[in-house]
C-alpha cells in the first residue's frame, strides 16, 4: 500500500517500522475486543498496521454498510496469507479468494446447488430431523449424568452437511468422524488468526510448531477429500447428481464442453471444485455447531429463557409430534433467542478480512488500493448507541410489545455479513439451529450437572469465536417420561 500526501486517511495508531503496531497486540487482550476498546482514543475508524500490511477497522454499523453494501465490490478482495493459502491451494476456495470471475463461478455453483438439495427442501428438513432424532437418543441414554453435547451436536451437524456435500453420514464412533474432528479443530486453532506468519510470512521459513500442526491437519483434511474425490468420480454419472460434489464434477465436465469463457481463460481444475466442498463442509460444520454451543450455554445461565422456549413450543406443538420447519413462524421467542445468541456471540468476530481492489472512501475518509479493511462485528452488536445495555443477554430485544418477532431492533446487526461477501450458508444455519434446539428442549430439561460451576461466556478467538468446554445434564421432561 502506498499512502499518498494530502489525503484524509483514518486516524493511525502509532507504529514502528517493521514491527507496525504490533506493541499493541501484546498481552493476551482478544483482538475483536482490543479493537473495541481502541474506538474510545481513536475513533470508530482507524488504521494500524499489522507487520507490513496496512489495515483499517470498522467498528460502525454505517461504515460497515458502506463497505459491505454500498462500495461491495471495491472491497470484494481477500488479503492472501501464508495460513490461508496453506488451508486453499492457494485461495482456490471461495471465503479467501479475492474477486474474480472465477470465484464468482464458484459461488454460483454452491448456491445452485443448495438451493437443489438444501434450503427449503424437504428432503433437508428430513435429514436434520433424522439427526435431532439421533441426537434426542443420545441425550435419553446419558440422561441426568454429566454430558459433553458437544461431539453429539458436532456429529449431528456434520452428518447434515454431509449428506448435501457427500451424500453420506457418520455413525458414533466412526473412526473417520473421529479424525475429521481432530484435524477441523487443529485448522481452527491455527488459521487465520492474524497469527506471527501471517503478520511475518518470512517466518514460515523457521521451524514454527503452530504451522506445523496446520500442515499436519490439511494434510489429513486432504486425504479425506481425496477418498470423497475419488469415488465420486468413480460413480458420477450427470443423469443422477445427488450433492454438491457431483454438482461441481458436473460443472466441470461442462465448462470443458462449453461455457469456459465465463471464466476468462482460468481454468477449473480439480483443486477449485475440492476447495469448494472444503469450504462448504469446513464452514457448514464449525460455525453452526459453534452456534448450537454458545446456545446451550446461555440456556444454561438463563434458566428462565429456557422455560420460556418451552412453554411456546407446549403451546404450539404439545408433545404429540416434533417440530417441524413449518413452525418456525410460530416460534417467535425461540427465533429471537437465536438472534440474541448470534448477537451478543457473533460466530466471526472479525468477519474475514475485505482488501480494497481500487482507491476508494469510507465516510469522509480516504481508504488506499491494498488496504485490509476488517470489520469488528463485535462492536456493531455491542455498540452502546443502539443496543440498551449491550452486553446483557435479553431474546425479548428481538420482540415486539405483543411478542412478535422482529427482524432486527437496530440496524446494527450483520451476523451473517451482507452484499457480494455475504454468508453462502444462512439458511441452512438457521434451518438446523432452529431444527435443533427445538428438538431438544421439547423433550429435555438443559441444566448444570451437580457440584459443576456455570462455563464462562467467554469466547476463544480464532477464524470462529469458540465456546469454552462444558457439561451438561439432560433431564427428560415429565411429558415424555
Ligand atoms: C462467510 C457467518 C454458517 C458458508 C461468512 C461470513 C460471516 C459468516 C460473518 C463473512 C462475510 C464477510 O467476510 O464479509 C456465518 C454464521 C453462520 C454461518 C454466523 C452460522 C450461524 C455457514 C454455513 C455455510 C457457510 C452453514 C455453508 C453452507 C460461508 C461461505 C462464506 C461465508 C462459503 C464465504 C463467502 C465469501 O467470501 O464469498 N459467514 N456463517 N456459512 N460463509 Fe458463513
Ligand atoms: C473451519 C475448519 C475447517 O477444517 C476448514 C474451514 C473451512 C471454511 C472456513 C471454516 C474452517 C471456519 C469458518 C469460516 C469458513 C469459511 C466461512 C466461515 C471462515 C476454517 C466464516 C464464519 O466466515
Amino acid at each position: 500500500v502506498k499512502l499518498k500526501r494530502k489525503r484524509n486517511y483514518p486516524k493511525s495508531l502509532p507504529s514502528l517500522p517493521l514491527i507496525g503496531s504490533l506493541l499493541h497486540f501484546m498481552g493476551d487482550t482478544k483482538p475483536h475486543l482490543l479493537f473495541y476498546r481502541l474506538q474510545q482514543k481513536y475513533g470508530s475508524l482507524y488504521s494500524l498496521y499489522m507487520g507490513s500490511d496496512y489495515v483499517v477497522v470498522v467498528n460502525s454499523y454505517l461504515h460497515a454498510k458502506e463497505v459491505l453494501l454500498k462500495k461491495g465490490k471495491i472491497f470484494a478482495g481477500r488479503p492472501r496469507t501464508v495460513t490461508t493459502d496453506l488451508l486453499t491451494r492457494n485461495a482456490k476456495d471461495i471465503a479467501f479468494a479475492s474477486y474474480s470471475p472465477i470465484w464468482k463461478y464458484q459461488r454460483k455453483l454452491v448456491h445452485s446447488a443448495l438451493s437443489m438439495f438444501g434450503e427449503g427442501s424437504l428432503a433437508l428438513e428430513k435429514i436434520i430431523c433424522q439427526e435431532a432424532t439421533s441426537l434426542c437418543e443420545t441425550l435419553s441414554a446419558a440422561q441426568d449424568s454429566s454430558l459433553d453435547m458437544s461431539p453429539e451436536l458436532t456429529r449431528a451437524v456434520t452428518n447434515v452437511v454431509c449428506s448435501l456435500c457427500f451424500n453420506s453420514s457418520y455413525q458414533r464412533g466412526d473412526p473417520e468422524f473421529e479424525a475429521m474432528l481432530k484435524y477441523s479443530q487443529g485448522i481452527v486453532d491455527t488459521v487465520a488468526k492474524q497469527s506471527m506468519v501471517d503478520l511475518f510470512p518470512w517466518l514460515q521459513f523457521l521451524p514454527n510448531k503452530e504451522l506445523a500442526l496446520l500442515k499436519k491437519c490439511v494434510g489429513m483434511r486432504d486425504q479425506f477429500l481425496h477418498q470423497k474425490f475419488k469415488k465420486h468420480k468413480e460413480e458420477f454419472s450427470s443423469d443422477s447428481v445427488n450433492d454438491l460434489m457431483d454438482a461441481l464434477l458436473r460443472a466441470k465436465l461442462n465448462a470443458e464442453n462449453n461455457n469456459s469463457h465465463i471464466l476468462s481463460g482460468q481454468r477449473l481444475t480439480d483443486d477449485y471444485l475440492l476447495m469448494t466442498v472444503a469450504d462448504i463442509f469446513g464452514a457448514g460444520v464449525e460455525t453452526t455447531t459453534t452456534v448450537l454451543k454458545w446456545t446451550v450455554l446461555y440456556l444454561l445461565h438463563y434458566p428462565k429463557v429456557q422455560q420460556k422456549i418451552q412453554e411456546e413450543l407446549d403451546q404450539n406443538l404439545g408433545f404429540s409430534r416434533h417440530p417441524l420447519l413449518s413452525d418456525r413462524q410460530h416460534l417467535p421467542y425461540l427465533e429471537a433467542t437465536i438472534s440474541e445468541v448470534l448477537r451478543i456471540r457473533p460466530v466471526s468476530p472479525l468477519l474475514i478480512p475485505h482488501e480494497a481492489l481500487e482507491d476508494t472512501t469510507i465516510g469522509e475518509y480516504d481508504i488506499p488500493k491494498g488496504a485490509q479493511i476488517v470489520v469488528n462485528l463485535w462492536s456493531i452488536h455491542h455498540d452502546e448507541k443502539e443496543w440498551e445495555k449491550h452486553d446483557e443477554f435479553n431474546p425479548d430485544r428481538f420482540l415486539d410489545e405483543d411478542g412478535n418477532r422482529i427482524y432486527s431492533p437496530s440496524p446494527s446487526f450483520l451476523p451473517f455479513g451482507a452484499g457480494v461477501r455475504v454468508c453462502m450458508g444462512e439458511a441452512l444455519a438457521k434451518m438446523e439451529i432452529f431444527l435443533f434446539i427445538s428438538w431438544i428442549l421439547q423433550r429435555f430439561t438443559l441444566s448444570i450437572p451437580e457440584g459443576q460451576t456455570l462455563p464462562e461466556p467467554e469466547g476463544k478467538f480464532g477464524v470462529v469465536l469458540q465456546v469454552p468446554k462444558f457439561q451438561v445434564k439432560a433431564t427428560l421432561r415429565e411429558a415424555w417420561k
